[in-house]
């Protein structure tokens, strides 16, 4: 079908995208500057129906946040705290033991467990915290622990690399989400999380990681003091890795809040952008199976709208949110698999409810 595109510098993009043509800086640069926004969502949804059809996954998911004392204290965060500070916690193996049993009744597929750097902890806690999680979910996967964690878990335990995550995974460890990347750019690391593991480690990590047969998850930290040129190169190096790897299954675009943090002065992302950020997903990494809208972050309404901008994934069911809500996030803290699968039919999708492994679940 011949488009009309109002910016017919989408026409290029189209064409290439149709002959299965990987799209270049470049193109990167005219998908965030384009004011065509439905000619760009035209597009990213051709990409997203060639892969997935109608169909748009969730999972029955379950957060648990171990800890939010870290001694990194990244400008964008409003979670972490200092050991002592009002409002710090640490969750004991009883305390999640408990919230594991308050929804046994419920059909959790996927305990999704990140934290802080906390220098209380040691390595041991790490391994009991995934042998409890097995114990009581012997069915779920975890999805557990960012390449900023696993370096600290090194570090700590004084374990290669390699070891380390060989430890883990013997302990339960399924899967990596993709948190701790944010912008892949050493002006934009040092101005924001200077004390964070840099890019060059973060690959190494993953590159790591993925050879030990796990899968990740990336992700980017969008809407504070990246450029538009920063966004497409960390897409590109996302891109380059996964050719070399194949270990990345999902990407998910974040959206800045900045309330609580020590950027309180930017304003929130808006629409456009946010949409921009799923269809650059979608067009950029011609790689990645699954782009996720993370309605946490863009909100409900718009999460539905995504799914005709390139994503293919709404996450999950959640179960109390706590790191974006921190910093003034508006959505909903969790929400019931009849409010997943109502959002996704009422956008005109398929609701298809999935494992870690985007393995079709029966309900
Ligand atoms: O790494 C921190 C981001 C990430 C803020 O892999 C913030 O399936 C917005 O990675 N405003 C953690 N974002 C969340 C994450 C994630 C979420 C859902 C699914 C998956 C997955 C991964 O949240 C952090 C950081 O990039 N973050 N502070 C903030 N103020
Ligand atoms: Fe710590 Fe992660 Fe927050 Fe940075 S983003 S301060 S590493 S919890």
């Amino acid at each position: 079908m011949k488009i009309s595109f109002l910016d017919e510098r989408l026409e290029s993009i189209y064409s290439k995208v149709k002959q299965g043509s990987r799209l270049s800086k470049e193109d990167g640069m005219c998908i965030y500057g384009t004011p065509d926004l439905i000619g760009l969502g035209i597009i990213a949804n051709h990409v997203r129906c060639n892969l997935h059809g109608k169909k748009a996954f969730y999972v029955y998911n379950q957060h648990l946040n171990y800890t939010n004392i870290c001694k990194n204290r990244c400008r964008f965060c409003a979670y972490a705290k200092d050991d002592g500070e009002k409002g710090s916690y640490v969750w004991s193996m009883a305390e999640i033991e408990k919230r594991l049993m308050e929804r046994i009744d419920e059909p959790v597929a996927e305990l999704h467990i990140v934290g802080g750097l906390n220098e209380n902890l040691n390595f041991d806690y790490f391994i009991d915290l995934l042998k409890t999680v097995k114990r009581i979910r012997p069915k779920a996967s975890i999805k557990a622990f960012t390449c900023v964690e696993i370096d600290y878990l090194s570090n700590l335990s004084g374990l290669s690399l390699e070891e380390t995550v060989r430890q883990l995974k013997a302990a339960g460890l399924d899967m990596m989400p993709g948190g701790g990347a944010e912008v892949l750019n050493t002006r934009v690391h040092d101005a924001l999380f200077p004390k964070k593991i840099g890019h060059d480690r973060w690959f190494e990590i993953v590159r790591t990681v993925h050879k030990a047969g796990i899968k990740t998850n990336a992700t980017m930290l969008y809407g504070h003091i990246e450029t538009l040129e920063e966004r497409v190169d960390h897409l590109i190096s996302l891109r380059e890795l996964q050719d070399e790897t194949h270990g990345f299954s999902a990407f998910i675009p974040l959206a800045f809040h900045s309330q609580n943090t020590q950027l309180s002065h930017l304003p929130p992302t808006t629409a456009m952008d946010d949409l921009k950020n799923v269809a650059a997903a979608r067009l950029m990494l011609d790689n990645f199976p699954h782009i996720k809208a993370y309605w946490v972050m863009i909100g409900e309404s718009l999460a539905q709208v995504a799914l005709n901008f390139g994503a293919d994934d709404l996450d999950g069911t959640i179960i109390e949110e706590r790191i974006t809500h921190t910093a003034g996030a508006k959505s909903a803290k969790g929400l019931t698999q009849a409010q997943m699968e109502g959002m996704i039919r009422s956008a005109g999708f398929e609701p298809v409810l999935r494992d870690s492994f985007y393995n079709r679940v029966s309900k």
